[in-house]
């Protein structure tokens, strides 16, 4: 009966759990599974959307699909070789909708959300020394405690609205791709602002620009956009990936960025220009990351770097036809790959358009938001709707917002003042039993985020089984391992060209942000490596108690 019904639902005010989770998107759904299910635990997420999916709740901009190849974009065999055989993808890169339908299916699969609390933000979270557990406050006045407290907030989901002057006065309609209405939005005749040629522009623009009168794009950074190469998936391809997936899976856990090909082991200049060229065409053809890994020092050497960003140049001018436009929309401030490199369908020939303008903020930058437009340092650009594709406070963003204090009070964002400051991107001094699933200075964004986020569940939910085997209450970083972890983590940075562009990967792109790579860049397979050794010599850099 609905009386029982009500009686048996877990309370939304109240209660005590083992673990406390944030969020409910990949991360958040494969570790309350593990904690329930493989350990045996209670636990409650607490997810601020009213469903499941994380990024792929919120980011429903026209065009938004995955930028890794759906087949090595989901849950392995780690946690159903059933699931895999069973579930098909209908794209090579799958759309959003398929993404999140996909999500919701393991929800419902696992029996997940009946664990979790939907439509409830987490803005508290503080460890009590004397008790030895956390104390959760939620937005809806609720309070929980837990023992292990561990965000699952995705590494790119505090969107970044710039300060425009002005931003408010718009009479059109602003929407950032980031947060996206449900019901989508009809460009159908319409003068379009897009702020922004990050990954996501260039997935949003090309479709944009089919329905809308006009389009402005207002770029300040060119990117070096790889082709894409998206396509439906051919049964045959899907079959033989299936019969394959165990060895597939294993490879994505060994290779540098978690994808299931290996970096060539030769460098760019080892080869003629023939060859290279080849290489590179080779790649291009077969559209993705993969032309990232056609040579070892493509992110180590300036000079082999360049011989990639040259060969992405000869591109952008083959495409755009007026030489003008394809040269603004050449980079040429910053390495190859030091940005993220977005992943193109057709983007470069949407400037082939009668109705798309490239605007080129570099001289006249965006200087206020109007009540019609947006006004640059030499001209006003007249808008009936502003797409802000302006990215993330990423990777520490989300994780301030959460009002995480640990040992004496100590806050998270405090303690992190001047950056990041943890052991193995996972766990922190000061914050007992705190685990942050793919957090900076973690592989994270700098790999196939499903990867890296069953990695970083696994290695949680064995330390978890380790500490109740053993009687042990709880876990934190010694300071002195979490110093060699950072100086780890600054040294192999300094080794690449990543710290030569202004990047979201380093903080460049919010003002005031400590600017530091946030990602670590030692490569998945020795990450791994490292973590499991940790744990294989008892939790090495962890003080137990
Ligand atoms: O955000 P971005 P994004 N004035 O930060 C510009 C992942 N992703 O949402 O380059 C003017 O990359 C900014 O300019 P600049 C992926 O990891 C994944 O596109 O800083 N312009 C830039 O052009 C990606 O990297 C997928 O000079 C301003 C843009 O806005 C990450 O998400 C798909 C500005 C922001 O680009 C973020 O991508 C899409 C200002 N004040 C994204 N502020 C898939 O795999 C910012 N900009 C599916």
């Amino acid at each position: 009966s609905e009386q029982q019904d009500q009686r048996d639902a877990p309370s939304r005010s109240a209660g005590e759990f083992d673990a406390v989770v944030i969020g409910a998107g990949f991360s958040g759904l494969y570790m309350l599974h593990r904690l329930r299910d493989t350990l045996g635990l209670s636990a409650r997420v607490f997810e601020a959307a009213d469903d499941v999916g994380g990024t792929w709740y919120w980011n429903r901009y026209p065009g938004a699909r995955c930028d890794s190849e759906s087949y090595f974009y989901s849950f392995s065999d780690r946690l159903s070789e059933d699931l895999l055989q069973e579930w098909t993808w209908s794209e090579r890169f799958a759309a959003q909708p398929e993404l999140l339908s996909y999500l919701r299916h393991v929800a419902d699969r696992y029996d997940l959300r009946k664990d979790i609390q939907f439509s409830t933000k987490v803005v508290a979270a503080e460890y009590d020394d004397a008790s030895g557990r956390w104390t959760v406050r939620t937005d809806d006045g609720g309070q929980f405690t837990a023992t292990y407290l561990i965000t699952a907030v995705g590494c790119l989901s505090t969107t970044n609205l710039p300060d425009f002057p002005g931003r408010d006065s718009f009479r059109g309609d602003s929407y950032h791709t980031g947060a996206w209405p449900h019901e989508g939005v009809d460009f159908t005749g319409k003068r379009v602002v897009v702020i922004g040629t990050g990954a996501t522009a260039v997935q949003a623009i090309p479709e944009i620009a089919e329905q809308a009168a006009h389009v402005y794009v207002l770029q300040r950074t060119a990117n070096y956009d790889i082709a894409g190469g998206n396509r439906p998936m051919d049964a045959e391809d899907g079959r033989k990936i299936k019969d394959n997936y165990r060895e597939i899976w294993q490879t994505t856990r060994e290779t540098g960025f978690g994808f299931p090909y290996h970096i060539a082991n030769r460098t760019a200049l080892s080869v003629t220009d023939e060859e290279r060229q080849q290489i590179f065409e080779e790649a291009w053809e077969r559209g993705g990351f993969r032309l990232g890994t056609t040579f070892n020092d493509l992110l180590f050497d300036e000079e082999a770097n360049e011989t990639a960003a040259e060969f992405l140049r000869a591109r952008i001018r083959e495409r755009v036809s007026d030489p003008e436009i394809a040269e603004l929309l050449t980079p040429r401030d910053h390495p190859f790959f030091t940005k993220r490199p977005p992943l193109e369908n057709g983007y470069y020939e949407t400037f082939n358009r009668d109705n798309v303008t490239l605007v080129d903020l570099r001289p006249a930058p965006i200087q206020e938001i109007t009540p019609t437009g947006v006004r640059t340092a030499d001209a006003e650009y007249e808008a009936d709707i502003i797409v802000y594709a302006t990215g993330f406070d990423a990777m520490t963003g989300t994780l301030f917002k959460l009002g995480i204090r640990g040992r004496n009070g100590l806050g998270l964002q405090e303690k992190w003042a001047e950056g990041p400051l943890s052991y193995l991107g996972i766990a922190t001094h000061g914050f007992p039993n705190l685990f942050m699933i793919t957090g900076p200075q973690s592989p994270s964004v700098l790999s196939n985020m499903p990867v890296s986020i069953e990695q970083h569940v696994d290695w949680i939910t064995d330390c978890l089984r380790h500490l109740r085997e053993n009687g042990l209450d709880t876990i934190e970083p010694l300071p002195e391992a979490e110093r060699d972890w950072v100086d780890h983590h600054n040294e192999v940075t300094q080794m690449t060209l990543l710290p030569r562009a202004n990047s979201w990967w380093v903080g460049a792109n919010i003002p005031g942000k400590p600017r530091n790579l946030y990602p670590y860049v030692g490569g998945v397979g020795t990450y791994r490596l490292i973590c499991d050794e940790v744990a294989a010599r008892d939790y090495d850099g962890f003080a137990r108690g």
